[in-house]
């Protein structure tokens, strides 16, 4: 079988281990051909540290894409992470013209626990929401899917109905189908809930709840997904693989529990990864 090809667009932070520090050797683990646009170059990622250095690459974005075109190159998919500006945004939105046909998988990265990230505006969740709705799977967390929803955002308490609801909402906006990460419904399970428009059909997968945060998990999460779902594997597979692989990191990372901010262990957990597809 003819490798499959996979752009991914977000930013290298050099240390702390999250977009594409994670989504390369994730995606290259899985037997992908990866390859990064870098929109910025960071000396750390945003959350936690301080005084971070930032390189905005914006201006080789077009032309990388120009090259790319040029060269006669295709790809089977793309996913998107951080970006930093609305104007990036734009940029990957003319990415999906210029390769039409691609798996699109857009993780909208702009907020989590009720809030914005530092740096981030309502208008980029407007604009990233925009986005979202031209991708064949969106992969926001409750926070996120509230600001795109315009919605209250629910911490717990909800159930199975109002999850399905956010999903159906979600997948009103244009994207095809809708995964929301981070549900909890009772406290011993966590995972990832999924709504397939086209087929009308829900998919979700638990694992148990590890009631610890630790950052770059969502990025480990959407990298594992995209990767999946770009070897051709069904939606409830590729919800298996991700959230498995994503708990098994977090277990792997209990030993530096003071140190969550600096990212998961998710190296030592690609073999199990490579086992499991
Ligand atoms: O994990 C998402 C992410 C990616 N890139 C940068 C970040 C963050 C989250 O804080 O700061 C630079």
């Amino acid at each position: 079988m003819k490798q499959k090809r996979i752009a991914t667009i977000q930013d290298l932070s050099c240390f702390g281990k999250c977009s594409l520090t994670v989504a390369h050797p994730i995606m290259s683990a899985m037997g992908l051909e990866v390859c990064p646009i870098p929109t910025a170059v960071l000396s750390t990622h945003t959350y936690k540290f301080k005084g971070w250095t930032y390189r905005d690459l914006s201006a080789d974005i077009p032309a990388i894409v120009d090259h790319w075109k040029r060269e006669g190159l295709t790809f089977d998919a793309v996913s998107t992470g951080y970006l930093g500006t609305v104007e990036q945004i734009g940029m990957v939105s003319d990415f999906f013209d210029a390769f039409p046909g691609m798996i699109k998988v857009v993780d909208p990265v702009f907020a989590d626990n009720g809030v914005l990230y530092t740096g981030f505006s309502e208008e980029y969740a407007a604009e990233m929401t925009k986005l979202c709705a031209r991708a064949d799977i969106t992969v926001p967390n409750l926070t996120e899917a509230s600001f795109m929803l315009r919605e209250p955002y629910r911490a717990s308490g909800y159930d199975e109905e109002y999850i399905h609801g956010v999903l159906r909402r979600l997948c009103a906006l244009g994207c095809k189908t809708a995964v929301v990460t981070g549900v909890i419904y009772e406290p011993t399970h966590q995972g990832a809930v999924a709504y397939d428009s086209e087929k009308d059909e829900f998919v979700e997968y638990f694992n148990e709840n590890i009631d610890v945060s630790f950052h770059g998990t969502g990025d480990i999460f959407t990298s594992a997904l995209a990767g999946a779902v770009t070897l051709g594997k069904p939606l409830y597979d590729a919800l298996k693989i991700a959230v498995d692989y994503t708990v098994e990191s977090i277990k792997a990372t209990m030993p530096d529990k003071d140190e969550s901010w600096y990212g998961v262990r998710f190296e030592q957990c690609l073999p199990g990864l490579i086992k499991s597809l």
